[in-house]
């Protein structure tokens, strides 16, 4: 008989355990036996967060002691994403908590996947944001991130039969045990009315309903928990919850009709990324939170500082594009009718104060309101608006050169047609600063939409480009690389990836190639796990991996990519006896809900997906995917997996990208326009590992200008036709083969987006991808020279910038 093996002791509780259960017990209310994953997760939340609210404190008592100078982020999306991995390894503890969790049969990933993820924002502006906040905590920086604390954020994206169908998000679903609520940080915020008085004596805005904003904090953890700053969402509530008098009387609908109407500002992100949406709601949003967070910031000021008049030595609010614009005239309003100082004051304080960051030149994108709108809605700032615009034009009509056509771009209104006031105007007019998120982005700024503002205040424009930061996107999402380079060079990049430079030589080193490849495989094995077990499609971990995943948008042209797969399919039936590279394409990206054509784009990739990888005569060597509900979390599951990285926009739309920059940094290859940050990219990798293709910036507007004919060239184009000819015959679309007819045929008329005119180029350019790729170690060479060249793309650099050369606080 066998010996009987005593079972191994259970190791001892550590102190940190016993902390994670007195937690459960005492604040979730739960025992260890009934504890379920997400009770756990917010008791280790929690216990963590009690020891993150020490260093929270000691950040508020030194900036409050040296009079620092403080930055303030105003911004309508973060995109922050899960919390706990990152404030995990932020503060080291990462392997403590997952060893004490263990010793009470909790598996750390297994909750750290439950953790909702915070989708307060659309995309790359949004996920900007939350960059932005974990780099000024990084580099000590005293900074606020203000922003609105949505009940739903970004949809759920579900795909149905193909077709994008939006579900609403439910993160607070099981309360958020990362953020606490300041009962005593309320204001008063107020919409429409009347102003009482004139423009000499006191002016008073009366305004005929309010609510009340209310803060909740989250705290942000910079990298070695060095700093805790916080990130302050606003909340609304009626003043009066419930109206007794009506309750009383019977009407118990309209005495919560105040609480409802103020929950409405809060209740939703508008879902749309590139066009303005012009509704009411979405500017009582605008100014609900611009308002709650100026007063909370004047406050602030004046309780540290006592003077009002220093504002612009101990204040910086950068406006993250021009949804908090409203700010500026909501300053001027505070400074004048509250603070009393006079307009020549009040406004130099304010264009000290602000700076501006524009994130896009599409004309769709920028905002403008309806005067009758915005004066019924904010009659005050109406009139400070009309007095700053007054101020302006004459200063503009002083200047020599400026014809009537100029002073019209400069004007706060757009006198076009019904009248609109011009957002980006007031953000840049009031502004010291106005920046750009990529070199050519700011470029273009200057050339067209900001033209005749630029010539005005020709000091004014600047460029920052953007940056990602490494920690979310290296050494939380990719543990494997992270340890590679580690033991390669060391830990210094983890405190400043300049240093992943002294990885480049390692790209001539055979046993490190196969060691990095060996990564990238292994983070390839587990996608196509995740992508097996959740839409049952099976993937070659071994293909090559190419990857698109953006917001969907035409500019973005995830079109392009779509047709030269057809192309691909179309030439692998035709010539199998050829050696191709076997691929698979991976999609995954929203659309607005009511963008007609990307939703018909993300039904495209559907159905070409179903019917390639359903088609025995591609063998294993084509295989599409469209991953739903594209999210931060499952970027950051996609990326480390990456081979190939899409950023094929029409040169001159995308303003920088930032998803370009997370696949570089993981070790993939980029195919791509001269557009954006692609340009700095490939500057920084050198232009033998990246591949670039077709028009420039440059090279679209002259098409634009001139007489671009798509039809002619696509005729042109043999490989062109046949795939176009098939998607718009129904080929992919038995069901229905009229669905994309019109699709199609936008490309033959107009193609504003230029897919035709750069398709045989993108083609060549895919073409030499693949003879790359048999080349393995040429390729992983490559690879690695991305990793070690676009170290310089961290936030903390952007950010550094922004400090030295906005703020002023570095
Ligand atoms: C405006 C008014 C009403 C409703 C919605 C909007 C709205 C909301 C979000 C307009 C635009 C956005 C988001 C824009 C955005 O994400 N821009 C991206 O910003 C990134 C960070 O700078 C850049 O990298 C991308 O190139 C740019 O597209």
């Amino acid at each position: 008989t066998e010996p009987e093996i005593a079972p191994a002791p259970a190791p001892a509780r550590s102190p940190l355990a016993d902390r994670i259960v007195d937690t459960l017990i005492h604040r979730i209310g739960k025992d260890e036996r009934a504890a379920r994953k997400h009770d756990w997760l917010a008791a280790t939340i929690l216990t963590l967060r009690d020891e993150i609210i020490d260093k929270w404190m000691a950040s508020t008592r030194q900036a409050h002691a040296a009079g620092a100078k403080r930055v303030y982020y105003l911004s309508l999306e973060f995109l922050i994403g899960r919390l706990l991995r990152d404030a995990l390894s932020n503060l080291g503890r990462n392997a403590e908590v997952g060893d004490a969790l263990a010793v009470l049969g909790v598996d750390l990933a297994e909750i750290e996947e439950i953790e909702p993820d915070a989708a307060l924002g659309n995309g790359g502006l949004g996920r900007l944001a939350a960059c932005f906040m974990e780099s000024m905590a990084t580099l000590d920086l005293p900074a606020y991130g203000y922003g609105i604390r949505y009940v739903n954020g970004m949809f759920r994206q579900r795909i149905d039969d193909g077709w994008q169908v939006e579900l609403p998000e439910t993160w607070l679903a099981h309360g958020n045990p990362w953020e606490f609520e300041r009962r005593e940080s309320a204001y008063f915020v107020g919409f429409g009315g009347e102003v009482i008085g004139n423009e000499v004596g006191h002016v008073h805005w009366k305004p005929a309903e309010a609510v009340e904003a209310l803060a909740y904090d989250t705290p942000v953890v910079g990298w070695r928990g060095k700093r805790v700053n916080t990130l302050r969402l606003w909340s609304a509530r009626a003043f009066d919850p419930i109206r007794l008098d009506a309750f009383n009387a019977g009407d118990h609908i309209g005495a919560l009709a105040g609480q409802v109407r103020a929950e409405s500002l809060v209740r939703v992100l508008y879902p749309s990324d590139s066009s303005a949406a012009g509704q009411e709601l979405r500017l009582r949003q605008e100014y609900f939170f611009s308002s709650a967070s100026i007063q909370d910031i004047v406050r602030r000021h004046v309780q540290y500082f006592g003077d009002i008049r220093t504002l612009p030595d101990k204040a910086a609010i950068q406006l993250n594009d021009t949804h908090p614009a409203v700010s500026v005239a909501e300053l001027m309003r505070l400074l004048i009718d509250h603070h009393d100082l006079p307009f020549d004051e009040a406004w130099e304080i304010t264009r000290k104060t602000f700076g501006y960051t524009n994130h896009t030149l599409l004309p769709e994108a920028l905002e403008s309101w309806p005067l009758p709108l915005f004066e019924r809605l904010l009659p005050r700032h109406m009139q400070l608006i009309y007095a700053i615009n007054g101020r302006v034009l004459r200063e503009a009509r002083k200047s020599d050169g400026m014809s009537d056509q100029a002073v019209a771009a400069i004007s706060l209104i757009d006198e076009n047609g019904e009248r609109r006031v011009r957002m980006a105007n007031l953000a840049f007019v009031g502004s010291h600063s106005v920046n750009g998120v990529a070199a050519l982005h700011t470029a273009l700024m200057k050339q067209t939409v900001f033209a005749d503002l630029h010539r005005l205040y020709p000091a004014r424009i600047n460029n920052k480009t953007n940056g990602i930061t490494p920690r979310r996107w290296l050494m939380d999402c990719n543990p494997g690389l992270t340890a590679l380079v580690r033991d390669a060079i060391g830990a210094e990049f983890c405190d400043d990836t300049a240093k992943l430079q002294s990885l480049d030589s390692f790209s001539n080193d055979p046993s490190f190639r196969e060691r990095f490849s060996g990564v990238k495989r292994s983070n390839k094995v587990g996608l196509s796990n995740f992508i097996g077990e959740s839409m049952g499609l099976r993937l070659d971990p071994d293909a090559l991996f190419d990857v698109q995943i953006k917001r969907v948008h035409e500019y973005k042209r995830q079109l392009l990519n779509i047709i030269e797969t057809v192309a691909l399919y179309d030439q692998i039936r035709s010539h199998p006896e050829e050696d191709w590279t076997p691929r698979v394409k991976i999609f995954a990206g929203k659309a607005a809900s009511s963008y007609h054509n990307a939703k018909l784009i993300i039904k495209l990739a559907n159905d070409v997906a179903k019917r390639v990888n359903s088609d025995p005569s591609v063998g294993g060597l084509l295989k599409v995917a469209f991953l739903p509900n594209y999210n931060v979390s499952l970027a950051e599951r996609i990326i480390p997996a990456a081979d190939l990285s899409e950023q094929i926009s029409t040169a001159g739309m995308e303003a920088s990208g930032t998803g370009n920059m997370k696949f570089a940094l993981n070790g993939a290859l980029t195919i791509g326009t001269l557009d954006g940050a692609n340009i700095e990219i490939k500057e920084h990798v050198g232009d033998d590992n990246i591949v670039i293709f077709g028009l420039t910036a440059d090279e679209v507007a002259a098409k634009r200008a001139g007489s671009y004919r798509p039809r002619e060239v696509i005729e042109g184009s043999r490989e062109l036709s046949q795939a176009v000819n098939a998607i718009a015959s129904g080929v992919f679309s038995p069901d229905d083969p009229s669905r994309y007819r019109e699709l199609m045929n936008g490309l033959y008329d107009h193609d504003w987006f230029m897919v035709a005119a750069d398709f045989d180029a993108y083609t060549a350019a895919q073409r030499a991808v693949d003879a790359r790729w048999a080349d393995q170690a040429g390729w992983q060479a490559a690879a690695i020279r991305n990793v070690a060249r676009v170290g310089w793309f961290s936030s903390d650099r952007t950010i550094g910038e922004y400090a030295r050369e906005i703020w002023g606080v570095m």
